[in-house]
């Protein structure tokens, strides 16, 4: 979905200044363009599902279901890599343990900020995290994958602010790294979408996508949750396995399952390619995160929160893919998406443009022979459209002059050529370095388990300094929200910084 949120905020001097962000994650703080609205209707507080816990899906979708000749339930994805590219992964119980998070680059606006890099402060990317790969036996928390580990590629901020450059830069990276030591990334999870309008054949971010598809990657992308006649970028290419969501209406049964009424639906040329359960799911929780002191409604417990959207849906698919990988890993990504589709269960009262082939099965995928004639064959695309267009109406402003960043170039103010970018990206050779066009995003290498970072730049492209003014964490603090609702919530960095992600916060 694309949301477009508006915070005005009145300053010491009397100024209106205003912050244009824009969260295009397919979940989460729903709708509302005013911020009344926005804290009364969000999908977090959406309490309408019940048995909506991670287990009795997979359940629900076969994973425990011993039919003689595969037992879904000893599959675990273990040994398969799931790139995540969202607002970061906190490590709490469930997600902490060594090798289950690989932090790539943090691509984010919070990048710069000492303390949060790579943390997850919206606390969509752990709910995603959670569910597709969580892992927490003692307090009786799994994952559809638990043995799987996750590439954790921070690109959204705190708010889910994050420009389209930044989410090309992770996708290309994940195609660069792909078969780095210890990563083996076979699955890309992209809860995220654009409502660009330009086609997917053109459209750099659907190129990003399509090349990562063609290097092995299975991209599972969310279709949006605007209820919707459209499939938003970059589900709506069609390569990839586009993912709507389906409501349980409360019970473990697919016999009463609908299609979520927030899920968008396609039309005749693209739509989901099958749909998951992604009403009220229930998954990890970022304790002081931006949804977690936004909507406290959604808290289960201290370490679960319950969230709606096409986003939990696709991390469902996700993990599902991850086992099916497990369980044969010489599957192509076309494969997979045709043992999704052929398997899925079709909804007791057909809908096929809202739910595609129907309801993800992961029992039947895993039984059935993998189809020898599964090459798609869509035209390739290009990706020498327009970057601007990619946007649709995503776009990150700047705080003080509510300039937004528009037209052909990238953060950094880096021009963007379509012609040059797609060359390299389409042989994975986007990224040199810690340099993609033009700019320095990253270090170069791991240190550890996370990958190095480097200081950015003072670039403008409005004769300001973004690097120095807008994404330095004392300056968000002190400078664009509403003192009253940010300042009493811990979002400097000095907070962040002196908090024990590992110790008694999470404990
Ligand atoms: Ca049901
Ligand atoms: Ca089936």
């Amino acid at each position: 979905m694309v949301e477009t949120r508006r915070w005005v905020r009145r300053t010491g001097l009397g100024v209106v200044a205003a912050l244009l962000a824009t969260t295009p994650f397919g979940a989460g703080p729903a709708h509302a363009a005013e911020p009344a609205v926005e804290l009364a209707g969000s999908d977090w507080l959406d309490l309408g599902g019940a048995n909506a816990a991670v287990g009795v899906v997979k359940n629900a979708a076969g994973g425990k279901v011993t039919n003689g000749t595969v037992d879904t339930a000893s599959l675990t994805g273990a040994g398969i890599g799931v790139a995540l590219i969202d607002s970061g992964v906190a490590p709490v119980a469930g997600l902490n343990q060594p090798g289950k998070v690989i932090n790539g680059p943090d691509l984010s606006f919070e990048s710069q900020t000492p303390g949060l890099q790579n943390i997850d402060t919206y606390g969509h990317g752990t709910h995603m995290a959670g569910i597709i790969a969580g892992s927490d036996p003692a307090n009786g928390f799994e994952g559809i994958a638990p043995g799987a580990h996750l590439i954790s590629l921070k690109t959204a901020a705190y708010d889910g602010a994050v420009d389209v450059s930044q989410i090309i830069a992770a996708i290309d990276w994940v195609v660069a790294h792909r078969n780095d030591p210890g990563l083996n990334i076979r699955v890309l999870n992209l809860s995220f979408g654009t409502d660009s309008i330009q086609p997917s054949l053109i459209d750099p971010l659907s190129f990003a996508v399509e090349t990562a598809w063609r290097k092995g990657i299975v991209v599972v992308a969310s279709t949006g949750n605007d209820g919707a006649a459209r499939v938003t970028n970059p589900a709506s290419n069609p390569y990839v396995l586009a993912v709507g969501a389906a409501d349980p209406n409360g019970t473990a049964a697919r016999a009463d399952d609908t299609v979520a009424a927030f899920s968008n639906r396609g039309n005749a040329v693209r739509h989901p390619d099958l749909i998951a359960a992604g009403r009220s799911l229930v998954s990890l929780r970022v304790p002081g995160s931006y949804i977690d002191t936004t909507y406290p409604a959604a808290r289960v417990g201290d370490r679960l929160f319950r969230g709606s959207g096409t986003s939990q849906a696709a991390a469902v698919v996700s993990g599902s893919v991850a086992l099916l990988l497990q369980q044969r890993p010489g599957l192509s990504p076309d494969q997979v998406k045709q043992l999704l589709i052929k398997t899925a269960d079709p909804l007791p009262k057909p809908d096929p443009i809202g739910s595609g082939a129907g309801q993800l099965d992961i029992a039947e995928a895993s039984a059935l022979i993998a189809p020898l004639n599964a090459t798609q064959v869509w035209a390739p695309a290009t990706g020498l459209g327009s970057l601007e267009a990619a946007r649709g109406t995503s776009h990150v402003a700047d705080g003080v002059t509510g300039a937004e960043l528009t037209g052909e170039r990238d953060i950094f103010g880096m021009p963007w050529i379509p012609l040059t970018w797609a060359a390299v990206a389409r042989n994975g050779k986007a990224w040199n370095g810690g340099t993609w066009n033009g700019s320095v995003w990253s270090g170069q290498a791991f240190t550890g388990t996370s990958w190095a970072s480097a200081t950015w730049a003072v670039v403008s492209w409005t004769g300001r300094s973004w690097a120095g003014r807008s994404w330095n964490g004392d300056s968000w603090a002190g400078r664009s929200w509403n003192g009253a609702t940010w300042t009493g919530r811990s979002w400097n960095s000095g907070t962040w910084a002196g908090r024990s992600w590992a110790g008694r916060s999470w404990g």
